[in-house]
């Protein structure tokens, strides 16, 4: 039987983030993915102006209450793009109600990126974030959340990995799992992840060459691989590996046409890279 996954995060209309990224990967991976959009916004907000957002917290209780009744239960949950604190209580139940016993509980804490909170964002989400992700087996926070996270100014640069792994330990102590640090680089030229896993205390570190400059959505489309590989039994740091190997690809499908196409990564012709590597 194919493994289930839920995820939950907004939908932006347009733009190559959140659900338009996480659900085309999972189901190129194999996975019966469903959704739960939190919201639906034209495009994301990460250099779109004017853009329109309709809230749908209040649909996720009855969502949820329509599938106890069915019998519908997750092997996984991944979340992502969470607008309010009301929504983070909701799918706390849902993790209750509506996953297995033993289901996956993947969050990617998306709030911040280059040492900002993105639209919308402030401290006090960043704190409830914190204790929504207490139960996690795994989060997977860039450098700038696990600041938030963590209650402490953003490090850009010239950290080292006594640094780096003093953060996964505070985090994996705020989650209880597994962490994969995202955007790590100790070494300008190149850039990567930092996996510490709790069982072994090991920390794992994995880079590519990094192509300079920032591009949308690359969280999702790495979270949405790490999960889909892990849900596929994939060992924490070879889903770590692999969904760097993504991201990297659908970076280089898009430098040919980055000046126009600013608002993500053309993750859609790197899908039969990763489903080789599968
Ligand atoms: O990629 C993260 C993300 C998801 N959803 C929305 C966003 C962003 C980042 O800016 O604006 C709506």
């Amino acid at each position: 039987m194919n493994a289930k996954m839920l995820t939950i995060q907004d939908v932006s209309c347009y733009g190559q983030c959140s659900l338009t990224v996480a659900l085309p990967v999972l189901s190129a991976m194999g996975i019966e993915t469903a959704i739960i959009p939190s919201a639906i916004l034209s495009t994301h907000t990460g250099g779109f102006t004017g853009y329109t957002f309709r809230d749908l917290t209040e649909d996720i209780p009855a969502i949820s209450a329509h599938w106890a009744k069915e019998g519908i239960a997750f092997d996984a949950v991944y979340t992502g793009y969470i607008g309010s604190k009301k929504q983070l209580d909701y799918i706390k139940n849902i993790v209750r109600t509506n996953a297995k016993k033993d289901a996956l509980f993947i969050v990617d804490p998306v709030m911040a990126d280059n040492g900002k909170l993105y639209y919308g964002f402030d401290e006090e989400f960043a704190a409830e974030m914190a204790r929504f992700l207490a139960g996690a087996d795994v989060i997977l926070p860039n450098l700038t959340e696990a600041a938030f996270l963590l209650k402490e100014p953003y490090v850009a640069e010239g950290y080292d990995e006594e640094y780096i792994e003093s953060l996964l330990r505070r985090l994996s102590a705020l989650s209880g799992g597994d962490v994969v640090l995202t955007g790590v680089s100790f070494d300008n030229s190149k850039l990567g992840v930092a996996a510490y896993s709790k069982a072994k205390d090991s920390v794992h570190y994995y880079f590519e060459e990094r192509v300079s400059g920032s591009f949308h959505g690359t969280g999702d489309v790495y979270a949405s691989c790490f999960s889909g590989a892990l849900l596929r039994g994939l060992s924490l740091e070879d889903a770590a590996d692999l969904a760097v190997d993504f991201t990297v690809r659908a970076i280089r499908e898009t430098l040919p046409d980055r000046e126009e196409h600013w608002y993500g990564v053309k993750f859609e012709s790197a899908l039969p890279y990763l489903i080789k590597r599968l």
